[in-house]
């Protein structure tokens, strides 16, 4: 895999996906990214120019695509529209890129016979209750409720209707909730976090109850290298570090770590078909690829996850305030 093609490289997990690869290969990677609202070329600042490239461009464009695809031995794809509140306010992005624009892609990939990974989310799989001791795996049924996880459902069924159908040599992973530095301010953890920071108290949708499986975007990056070398064709893989916490002790432990009383935070209008809980079972990805987290102990990559922010105010300051005025006008 020497050389990749990153798809939304300017965004959260495709800029930590193509530090990862740089510090921990000698591949050269070619970023393509739109730089919509939520990519940021500053998250890619410090990469060595002779092994990084940044294409700006829309992955919907099939002309772009023939131009860069045959120069490359791998595309994994990030771009999406990734923030469950933007598609439940206006669901048309979501199904331009998420479904246009991995099918414009699959469509490339076929013709050039280029090896593919595509990126996915648990929550394709709906949600499980909290008193459910079951996790997803990879036979759990597709069940998605948000116009995000519907349009992300259709593209992984995409991918796999592009492998039986045409022979593309595509490998899907699904994911949990990711933290760790670059995240979007629109996110949960980096919105908490930054209203912190600024004076303001965090804003828990609901009671609060609903529990996200955290993984650090890091453990996420190395996961997908593994499946690139040795993950079969045509397989999906579930990737998830086993990090179970509901979002009122997320808050909890981030005002206690800023040094502010635990429940210094307001309960905010609940986000409309809010899926409860999500829990990752990743055992093949640990048994058949061998992959395992560097992360395991959530408090501490959490601490890290407030250090970066603390100090990289100048990455989020300017989109903050729009970021909260919307928030606002949704009673959120
Ligand atoms: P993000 O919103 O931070 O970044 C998305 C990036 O894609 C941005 O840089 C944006 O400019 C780019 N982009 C959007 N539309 C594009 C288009 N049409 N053409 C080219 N570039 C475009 O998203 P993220 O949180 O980093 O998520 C990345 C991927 O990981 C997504 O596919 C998402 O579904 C998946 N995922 C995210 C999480 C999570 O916790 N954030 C968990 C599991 C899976
Ligand atoms: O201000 C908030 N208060 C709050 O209580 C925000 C922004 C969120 N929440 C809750 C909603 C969720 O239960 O926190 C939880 C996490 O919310 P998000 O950060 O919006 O993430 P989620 O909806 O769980 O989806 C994320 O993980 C799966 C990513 O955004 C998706 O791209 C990924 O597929």
């Amino acid at each position: 895999m020497s050389k990749l093609l990153v798809t939304g490289g300017a965004g959260f997990i495709g800029s930590n996906f193509v530090h990862h690869v740089i510090a921990n290969t000698d591949s050269h990677v070619t970023v393509l990214d739109s730089l919509t609202y939520a990519g940021n070329l500053a998250s890619l600042d410090g990469l060595p120019e002779d092994r990084f490239t940044f294409v700006k461009g829309d992955i919907t464009d099939a002309a772009l695509l023939d131009e860069l695809f045959p120069s490359v031995d791998a595309v994994v794809h990030y771009a999406a529209e990734s923030h469950n509140d933007n598609s439940l306010d206006d669901p048309r992005p979501f199904l331009d890129t998420n479904i246009i624009g991995t099918f414009t892609l699959l469509e490339a990939a076929r013709k050039h016979g280029t090896r593919f990974h595509h990126i996915s989310t648990d929550e394709v799989y709906g949600d499980l209750e909290l008193d459910d001791p079951a996790k997803f795996t990879e036979n759990t049924p597709y069940n998605p409720s948000s116009p995000y996880s519907s349009t992300k459902a259709g593209s992984d069924l995409l991918v796999r209707a592009w492998v039986r159908s045409f022979g593309v040599q595509a490998t899907i992973s699904n994911c949990s909730n990711n933290y760790g530095p670059y995240q979007h301010v629109e996110k949960f953890i980096p919105r908490q976090i930054t209203n912190v920071l600024r004076g303001e108290r965090p804003k828990l949708y609901g009671a609060g109850e609903n529990v996200r499986d955290w993984i650090h975007a890091d453990d996420h990056s190395s996961a997908v290298l593994t499946i690139l070398q040795k993950g079969t064709i045509g397989e999906t893989y579930l990737i998830g570090a086993d990090g179970e916490k509901n979002n009122k002790e997320v808050v909890e432990l981030i005002l206690s770590a800023l040094g502010q009383p635990s429940d210094a935070y307001d309960h905010v209008v609940d986000r409309p078909g809010h899926d409860l809980r999500y829990a990752i079972d990743s055992t093949r990805l640990r048994t058949e690829l061998g992959w395992e987290p560097r992360y395991v102990d959530f408090e501490a990559g959490l601490a890290a996850t407030i250090e970066w922010y603390r100090d990289n105010e100048a990455w989020w300051a300017p989109v903050k305030d729009a970021t909260e005025a919307r928030y606002a006008a949704q009673g959120q």
